[in-house]
This record gives structure tokens, C-alpha cells and sequence, in this order.
């Protein structure tokens, strides 16, 4: 066991009780004003930090990995995905990275159900008109939608998150189709009545709303490209609480405008905050500021699990959430 404390430098702020906690268990740098690091203050901390907290919002790239100090041993990512960080470098350095597991499945999918209602039947839109004062009241055909019930889901990404928006869609008369490197175990597909194909293309084509929840790899980067997104049925659906980069974002927002998909509902974007204006300023969208997984709940859990992850490696042993390539 390591007798010293562990200089732990956090590149965000974290929940009060999670900062106290690491303030308590180790010699912890906080970020007291939230704003991102920037590369040169990335660059710094890595010179004297044995653990780096890092988030989404910050690129742990070969080049940073390199200007890190030899005292640099954990990368402690607070939260789930790691295409934020180049984990081959880090293998080659010897520096282990973990992340946040589990705790935000159940968050994120029902912010991916969330978006799969409010596209269809246009939750944001009434909201928008209700509060311009405009609304002159219930008609017939005002403000028409699409039925969820009966429709057809196509997840691509059957992973924890996938089942669980699955879970979730049963319930609103959704059938669940999915696309996965391999089919989820039998017990599960006959649990959710579920239908694989293997083919991403063929799925596509045949759905009526498609949900997004494969993390991003070099494997899924792009994999709703343009000519596969072009095969979608412009009835269809497209919600992504992923990672922007797994969807050709510009190829989309064309389609949405000339309405060759009907509508779309987005949590994440490929170069957050950045969104084009015609993205933004598309009537068939609902678009969120990134909280698949924004809860009190989940946040302090998280937190958790970055004190596990750091406390377990510094004693010696191998942290719970060690993240390996191979899983990805
Ligand atoms: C997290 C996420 O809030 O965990 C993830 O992969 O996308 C988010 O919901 C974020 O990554 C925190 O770093």
C-alpha cells in the first residue's frame, strides 16, 4: 500500500460531497471555476498530477499523454464513454484508465425515451407555442403528430443503455429490432421480444424510429454515415443520446431539411457546444444540451466510482472500472 496521498487534480467541478470526499482521501486539486481547462493548463496539470479527473470536455490525446510526467499513473474519467482519450497512448505509457460504468444507464435511457415521445409528437414545438402566446386554442387538426404505439424501434448499440430504452419502449407498444456486433443473449431477445439483423443497412430501412446507443469507437465512428442514414424511411426517426461522432451530422441535418427523415431528437453533437444554425434552426428537431445523464443522482454516483477507481488503484490493487480497448 502506498503510505503517501495521491495528487488528484480535477479539470471540472464535481458535486460538493464528491469534492469534500477527495478532499478527505487525497491531496485534491479542484477546478473552483468550471470552466474547461484549456490546452495549456491541461498540459501543466499532467506535469505534477499522479491521477487526472477528467470529463468529456476534455481531449486526452497522444500529445498530452506524452507531455505528462512519469508521476502520471490514472486516468480517473468521470463518466462512461472514453473517446475523449487515446487509450492506446496511455496503454503505451503504463498509465491506467477507469471510468463510470452502470450508474447512468437507467438516467440515459430515459432521456433517449424522453426524445423518442417528444419528437413524434412534438412536445417541444407546443411548449414553444403555448409560451409565444399564440395558441388560440384546441382544434381538430392542430398541432397532429405521430402515433408511438405499434411502431417499429431499431436500436443500434444493444448494450446496457440499449436494453434499457428496450425496456422502456415495451411499455409504450414499441417492437424492439436491433443491430449489435453479435445478438444479446437469448433469454434477453425472448424477454423483449426482440429481432436482431445483422444488417445495420437493412434495419434501417425497415424501422420507424432509430435510437443510437453504441459508445463511440473507431469501429462506430460515422456509422450512420450519409448513405446509410439515406436508407432511413422518410417517416422515420432518428434520436442519438450517444455520441455525435457516430452520426454524419451534416448528412442528417440535409435530410431533415428536405424532409427525407422526418424528424430527429439529439442529446449529443459532434463538436459540442457547436451546433450549425441550420441545425439549431430546423422545426423537426428537439435538440438537448448534452444531460443524458444530468441527474443529482447519477452525478454523486459517478463520483463514487471515480473515488473507488482512484482509492483501489493507489492502494494496489486493479480498480473495478479499468477500462480495456478490447472491451470497447
Ligand atoms: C457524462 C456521457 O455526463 O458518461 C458519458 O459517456 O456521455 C455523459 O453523460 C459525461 O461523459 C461526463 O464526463
Amino acid at each position: 500500500m502506498n503510505q503517501s496521498k495521491p495528487r488528484v487534480i480535477l479539470t471540472r467541478k464535481l458535486p460538493d460531497t464528491v469534492e469534500t470526499r477527495m478532499r478527505e482521501l487525497f491531496s485534491t486539486k479542484l477546478n473552483e471555476t468550471d470552466m474547461a481547462l484549456s490546452r495549456a493548463q491541461l498540459e501543466e496539470v499532467v506535469k505534477t498530477a499522479d491521477v487526472l479527473v477528467p470529463t468529456v470536455t476534455d481531449k486526452i490525446d497522444a500529445d498530452l499523454i506524452a507531455a505528462a510526467g512519469s508521476q502520471l499513473r490514472l486516468i480517473a474519467s468521470f463518466g462512461t464513454g472514453v473517446d475523449h482519450i487515446d487509450l492506446a497512448a496511455a496503454r503505451a505509457r503504463g498509465i491506467t484508465v477507469t471510468n463510470t460504468p452502470g450508474v447512468l444507464t437507467e438516467d440515459t435511457a430515459d432521456v433517449t425515451m424522453a426524445l423518442i415521445l417528444a419528437v413524434p409528437r412534438r412536445i417541444a414545438e407546443g411548449d414553444a407555442l403555448v409560451r409565444s402566446g399564440k395558441w388560440r386554442g384546441w382544434a381538430p387538426t392542430g398541432m397532429l403528430g405521430h402515433r408511438i404505439n405499434g411502431k417499429r424501434l431499431g436500436i443500434v448499440g444493444m448494450g446496457r443503455i440499449g436494453e434499457a430504452v428496450a425496456r422502456r419502449a415495451r411499455g409504450f407498444g414499441l417492437s424492439i429490432h436491433y443491430h449489435n456486433r453479435k445478438p444479446v443473449h437469448r433469454q434477453t431477445e425472448a424477454e423483449l421480444e426482440a429481432t436482431y439483423w445483422e444488417s445495420l443497412e437493412q434495419m434501417l430501412a425497415r424501422v420507424d424510429i432509430v435510437s443510437v446507443n453504441c459508445p463511440h469507437t473507431a469501429q462506430t465512428s460515422n456509422l450512420l454515415s450519409a448513405d446509410r442514414l439515406a436508407l432511413m424511411q422518410p417517416s422515420a426517426y432518428l434520436v442519438n443520446t450517444s455520441r455525435g461522432d457516430v452520426v454524419d451530422e451534416a448528412a442528417l441535418t440535409e435530410l431533415l431539411a428536405k424532409r427525407h427523415i422526418a424528424g430527429a431528437g439529439l442529446d449529443v453533437y459532434a463538436e459540442e457546444p457547436k451546433i450549425s444554425e441550420k441545425l439549431r434552426t430546423l422545426p423537426n428537431v428537439v435538440l438537448l444540451p448534452h444531460i443524458g445523464s444530468a441527474t443529482i443522482e447519477g452525478r454523486l454516483q459517478m463520483g463514487d466510482k471515480v473515488i473507488i477507481n482512484v482509492q483501489t488503484f493507489w492502494d494496489g490493487h486493479t480498480p473495478p472500472d479499468r477500462v480495456i480497448e478490447a472491451m470497447l
